[in-house]
């Protein structure tokens, strides 16, 4: 099938992000950060972020492979704890501030515009041990002040930031965040709805400070959108269908867009007897700093049905459950393929927000893999981009304003809560979960398969 709606200037790209590949945890000054924390709860010896695929000293060696393959973009993370180590320093660290400007004036030099991310999943523990982190008001300062080193630093390269990297999944896990998960639930999710309170605030704040200073550029969050269906079509189904996908994915889009959180989103915290502190200057604060263009990160559909026993008071996320359809592909991991998901994931997009523009910043197949003769014949994953590349094609036709792919990932690297051999990149790294080896590159098949459509602009 020929692509017929991808335009001439089109971002094809791919992604990865800081803790996941960098390694060197500890290197040129670097702070500890609580995805380190949790990567070494988790694991015995190197599976945590310690070494990852090495990146910090392999970078070169990943450009070039992104040039080989063609890469128009490169969404990557700036690591916060590199930047400020404990998130609460007065001034930045040089040395990590100088690993990026090598990074992305390479990238530049190699035409290949970068789109960096502010924060993923990697808050200073510094913060989190002084007053609590996100949870704490004195986060969004801390937050502030790290945007305007990277702006003043970096803000005349980079022309698209993305502030918070999946925050609705912060806070439905909300270790991540450095919350106590033994806490009874209702304290839990009152600490992580506070957090949630604060990550909208120092954002505003931030595409304030950015759309004034470079007000050609775009700013915004990085969205993890569930596209979220019903098991069967009773209403009740359809009716938990629309409140999850509400809940989790639009009230994050609808305040970054629209600047005020919207009704269903206050009446569900009400429901947890979840009160929010407020400030009263803070309405305004919102409305004040909205994002002009969303990254969508997009694997596959959810779906959910209403429980049986079930009431309108109850928390939402007790008022429904996860199902799988049997008819679809999953991964090892229980992730479906669905790609005309996506396409009817965009349209709701569209009809909601417009003309936005939209990056789907992350969209990727995981599998265990193994070298056969130096190569990885992934052909499951060709067949996921394939298709899925196609819905976006299709979404582009609907009037979806889709400015850039970028598959998860450009790289194996560490995953968030499952290791080093749930492999999701177009380079394969030559490491075990428990082995570290020399960390050596191979082109998987479907490295070839994307180099050639990014070069085509078409499917074959
Ligand atoms: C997203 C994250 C990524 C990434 C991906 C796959 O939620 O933004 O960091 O890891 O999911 O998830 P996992 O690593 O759990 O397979």
């Amino acid at each position: 099938m020929r692509l017929n709606n991808i335009p001439k200037d089109f971002l094809w790209g791919a992604s990865t992000s800081a803790f996941q590949v960098e390694g060197a945890y500890q290197e040129d000054g670097k702070g500890l950060s609580i995805a380190d924390i949790r990567s070494f709860k988790k694991s015995t010896q190197q599976l945590d972020t310690k070494v990852t695929v090495d990146h910090y000293h392999h970078w070169q060696e990943d450009v070039a492979l992104m040039k080989e393959l063609g890469m128009k973009s490169y969404r990557f993370s700036i690591s916060w704890p590199r930047i400020f180590p404990n998130g609460t320093d007065a001034q930045p660290n040089e040395t990590g501030l100088a690993f990026y400007h090598q990074l992305i004036d390479q990238l530049l030099s190699e035409k290949i515009e970068p789109i960096v991310t502010m924060y993923h999943f990697d808050q200073p523990m510094g913060m989190i041990e002084e007053y609590g982190g996100w949870i704490d008001r004195r986060s969004i300062t801390d937050f502030v002040k790290y945007a305007e080193c990277l702006f003043e630093e970096f803000g005349q390269k980079v022309k698209y930031w993305l502030t918070i990297n999946e925050q609705a999944v912060l806070v439905v896990a909300p270790d991540m965040l450095g919350i106590d998960l033994t806490l009874p639930f209702s304290e839990k999710y009152q600490q992580a709805y506070q957090a949630n309170y604060h990550m909208w605030l120092a954002q505003a704040k931030v595409y304030k400070l950015f759309r004034e200073r470079y007000p050609h550029n775009y700013i915004g969050p990085a969205i993890s959108h569930l596209t979220t269906l019903p098991a069967s079509k009773k209403s009740y189904d359809m009716m938990a269908a629309k409140e999850l996908e509400d809940f989790y994915t639009f009230s994050q889009i609808d305040v970054a867009l629209n600047g005020e959180i919207p009704i269903y989103f206050s009446n569900e915290l009400a429901n947890a007897q979840i009160t929010i502190q407020t400030y009263p200057e803070d309405g305004e604060i919102l409305k004040e700093g909205t994002a002009n263009f969303i990254g969508v990160n997009w694997y596959c559909t959810t779906i959910v049905e209403a429980k049986k026993e079930r009431h309108s008071s109850d928390f939402l996320f007790t008022r429904i459950n996860r199902t799988l359809d049997p008819d679809l592909l999953h991964t090892n991991w229980g992730w479906n393929f669905d790609p005309v998901g996506l396409r009817y994931g965009m349209r709701e997009l569209m009809h909601r927000y417009g003309d936005i523009p939209i990056m789907i910043t992350e969209c990727g197949w995981s599998q265990e893999e193994q070298l056969e003769s130096g190569k990885i014949h992934d052909s499951q994953r060709i067949s996921y981009l394939k298709e899925h590349i196609e819905q976006m094609d299709l979404s582009i036709g609907d009037g979806v304003n889709i400015i850039s792919f970028n598959p998860w990932s450009f790289i194996d690297l560490l995953s968030v809560g499952d290791g080093m051999e749930k492999r999701y990149g177009l380079v394969f790294v030559d490491r075990t979960n428990f082995e570290k080896r020399q960390q050596k590159r191979y082109k998987k098949d479907s490295f070839e398969f994307y180099k050639e459509l990014i070069k085509a602009n078409s499917v074959n």
